[in-house]
């Protein structure tokens, strides 16, 4: 019977509970490459993935790079390849750089599923899956324009250009302010390199340079992390109101501390349930959806504990 499990994964996620696959032979074997490991949006997006895969039986590894960086991906990615998985899903970290690394990937058979980002090649990715991300910058927009009255000095942080996703955001925020919000003066994107730190450093500066600032749009968790601590440090709660992309457990903290005003909450784990549905399918020969958008909530103070908001909040 022992033999007959093959070899047994278990893996006590941060999903918790357990997750668990055997990986005996002739099982659809499938990889999950997220953008960047440990970090709560990805881990979300492997929870839900976990769990789709261990209703259809299927085999999932889950590996991410230390930061957000297409050099770390890539090896990581080659090595994938190399253990030929039936399929991959993966969040590439730049629409460019990922798409050499990912052509050679394709050209072994794997079947490819994008999750979160995409490349900037329409031919690798039989699906992809992602929040509607210039719907959600524009949400952020409005959100942000009516926390400061449409009025006054407004700055976005972001990681770096070439990630799809938040490129997207950017876009989106930008079009809603240019066309409906004209007391608005755009400062235009700072970039942390998805560094806590730096997005901290650029909130500091920009509050020298601008005492007058009223209002920031952070891009993902760590430029929120960073800007809203940035803001708390420098004792302008109130007068500089922020909206950010995700709600991780420290951006939930600052929306229930007063730091931020708004989050746009992202379904990960429904991105990675959808992405593994999709590799199975590839995988089976059936039929593929290209695109599949998921929904995105705004989080305010008012409505975070409310139960449903609550279910969609990231896991620690
Ligand atoms: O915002 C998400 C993800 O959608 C984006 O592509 C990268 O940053 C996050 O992982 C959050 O930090």
């Amino acid at each position: 019977a022992v033999a007959a499990l093959g070899t047994l994964l278990l893996t006590i996620a941060a999903c918790g509970g357990q997750s668990g696959q055997s990986g005996g032979g002739g099982q659809t074997r499938v990889t999950l490459v997220q953008g960047l490991a440990g970090e709560e949006f990805y881990e979300t997006m492997a929870c839900g993935a976990k769990a789709k895969a261990k209703e259809l039986g299927v085999a999932l590894d889950v590996q991410g790079p230390q930061k957000f960086d297409p050099t770390l991906q890539t090896p990581i990615v080659n090595s994938v390849v190399a253990s030929k998985p039936d399929a991959m899903l993966i969040a590439p970290t730049d629409v460019k750089a990922m798409i050499a690394p990912l052509t050679q990937a394709k050209q072994q058979g794997i079947k490819i599923i994008l999750v979160d980002t995409v490349v900037e090649d329409p031919g690798i990715g039989l699906s992809r899956i992602s929040t509607d991300n210039v719907k959600g910058g524009a949400a952020a927009a409005k959100a942000l324009a009516e926390q400061i009255g449409d009025k006054g000095k407004a700055l976005v942080i972001s990681t770096d250009p070439g990630v799809s996703t938040v490129d997207a955001r950017i876009k989106g925020f930008e079009q809603e302010i240019k066309a409906s919000h004209p007391g608005i003066t755009y400062l235009g994107v700072q970039y942390s390199h998805n560094d806590v730190g730096e997005a901290s450093k650029i909130v500091n500066a920009a509050l020298a340079k601008d005492p007058d600032l009223a209002g920031v749009f952070a891009t993902n968790l760590n430029s929120a992390t960073g800007a809203g601590s940035a803001l708390q440090q420098a004792g302008k709660l109130g007068q500089v109101k922020m909206v950010g992309f995700d709600a991780g457990p420290a951006q939930v903290k600052q929306l229930k501390d007063g730091v931020v005003q708004a989050l746009i909450a992202q379904l990960p784990g429904d991105i990675g349930a959808k992405g593994v549905e999709q590799a199975v399918a590839a995988v089976k020969g059936q039929q593929v959806t290209p695109s599949i958008p998921t929904d995105a909530t705004i989080v305010t103070a008012q409505n975070v504990d409310q139960p449903e908001v609550q279910k969609i909040l990231y896991k620690a």
